[in-house]
């Protein structure tokens, strides 16, 4: 926490700075950020889990506190509209006195439409940054996420302060500290519901609060990507558990995944080789280097995987060609990671916006711009066995270079995706998740 305090103040003199330029872009005084607001459940009295606006957290380390706005210029010590209701109903948030707190000019909210009177005066010079337009338009505000601020701030968002790399290593941490516990649920042969309960308990997170919903995957249903509807009851055998779970402190977040296969086999071992393929790749990222290229040598790799526990016929050069391991890594090799899980700003050439579209054959990729110190990624190659893509090459020209019999014999234990949150610095990368002894 002591290191935190200090790293915060140059933190703020970045965001500052990047606000002075954006604002210079767009040609106004000042930005309003809204935190959000409560979102109602149709035809009921409950709201929805709330989720801060990201641009509001990158500020102030505040993610449960609806009602609240910035008021900052890049150059005066921002204001912090700070809601504060009169309610026997919820918990109140205590005045804030942490860390961060004597940065801002804190004025107290007690009811959220009292805002206007806090908010500056000449609507016409300032932006509304948030997700609620109308609103943004009811305090009459014309500019609403104007797109050459977005576009400003989203592209430097992909170089973190010092501030940023020290909470996003300790998302990795508690993170960590969940997928050990993960792992121990299932060598003790625990259902999927059991082992994402203790890994929820190990970090002190509820299925509202985690940055994405947990993947938790039991032999074939590691084939399902996504596979987030968990089963309560335990499968007949244990053949393999795949683990996609993250973790956030002060809205950074982390995002990791391990494979593990029950017995000591041919799957086993095609873990370990995958481990080492996510190991290599994360040896490529390094300032200069256009982030697809990852993307590409992951196909060759996994490619190799192919013909070296003969699934495919072919040799690797052959089986990329042919395109044959898109059926078997259908997704990304990952993304720009911090506020968001898949932080924004991935595909920008510069900070004008300028697109950088993913190459046409691997449209799922987020991240198509040139790899940067300070900047922060996930590396995730993946090999599935999935019945829908499968069935979908079967039905192909390229169906005979296939080993049926070795795709059917690896099909109940679903796949595996290995995944690793690394720091690019000038000169060697951080692997914040090995750093912690999660192998
Ligand atoms: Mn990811």
């Amino acid at each position: 926490m002591q290191q935190l305090a200090k790293l915060y103040p140059q933190h703020i003199e970045e965001l500052q700075k990047r606000t002075r330029n954006a604002l210079a872009r767009e040609g106004i005084d000042g930005l309003v950020i809204h935190s959000g607001q409560a979102k109602r459940k149709f035809l009921d009295d409950m709201d929805y889990p709330y989720t801060v606006n990201p641009h509001f957290k990158a500020w102030v380390p505040v993610l449960d506190n609806p009602n609240c706005w910035l008021v900052v210029d890049g150059n005066t010590k921002p204001k912090l509209i700070f809601y504060r209701p009169k309610d026997f109903w919820h918990k109140v948030p205590p005045e804030p006195s942490d860390f961060w707190a004597e940065h801002f000019d804190i004025v107290l909210l007690a009811k959220p439409e009292q805002v206007e009177k806090h908010l500056p005066f000449d609507k016409a010079r300032f932006a509304y940054i948030g997700e609620y337009i109308e609103v943004a338009k009811a305090l009459g505000f014309d500019l609403v996420n104007p797109d050459r601020v977005m576009h400003y701030l989203h592209y430097h968002r992909a170089y973190k302060t010092d501030y940023e790399l020290a909470c996003l290593r300790e998302a990795n941490r508690i993170a960590v500290e969940g997928h050990k516990a993960a792992k121990a649920a299932f060598f003790a042969e625990k259902a999927e519901f059991d082992i994402n309960q203790d890994y929820l308990s190990a970090v002190r997170l509820d299925m509202t609060e985690v940055p994405y919903g947990n993947i938790v995957a039991l032999n074939q249903n590691a084939a399902i990507l996504h596979n987030m509807e968990v089963e309560t009851e335990k499968p007949d055998e244990y053949h393999s558990f795949l683990i996609d779970a993250g973790a956030h402190f002060h809205g950074y977040a982390a995002d990791i995944t391990r494979t593990y296969a029950r017995q000591d086999n041919d799957f086993a071992d095609m873990i370990l080789a995958m481990d080492q393929v996510t190991l290599d790749l994360i040896d490529m990222l390094k300032p200069g280097v256009p982030y697809p290229n990852l993307h590409i040598e992951a196909h060759r790799r996994v490619a190799e995987l192919l013909k070296l526990f003969g699934v495919v016929n072919l040799d690797a050069d052959g089986i990329v060609e042919k395109g044959i391991t898109r059926t078997f890594f259908p997704h990304g090799i990952g993304h720009h990671l911090g506020l968001q899980v898949h932080d924004v700003g991935g595909q920008f050439a510069d900070d004008r916006g300028t697109p950088v579209p993913p190459p046409q054959e691997h449209p799922f990729l987020r991240t198509t711009r040139e790899v940067e110190a300070r900047q922060v990624f996930t590396v995730e190659p993946g090999l599935y066995f999935i019945d829908s893509l499968l069935a979908d090459l079967k039905a192909t020209e390229d169906s005979k270079y296939i080993n049926w019999d070795k795709v059917d014999h690896f099909r109940p234990f679903g796949g595996i995706r290995i995944e690793d949150n690394i720091i690019v610095h000038k000169d060697k990368n951080e692997n914040m998740t090995r750093d912690l002894d999660l192998n």
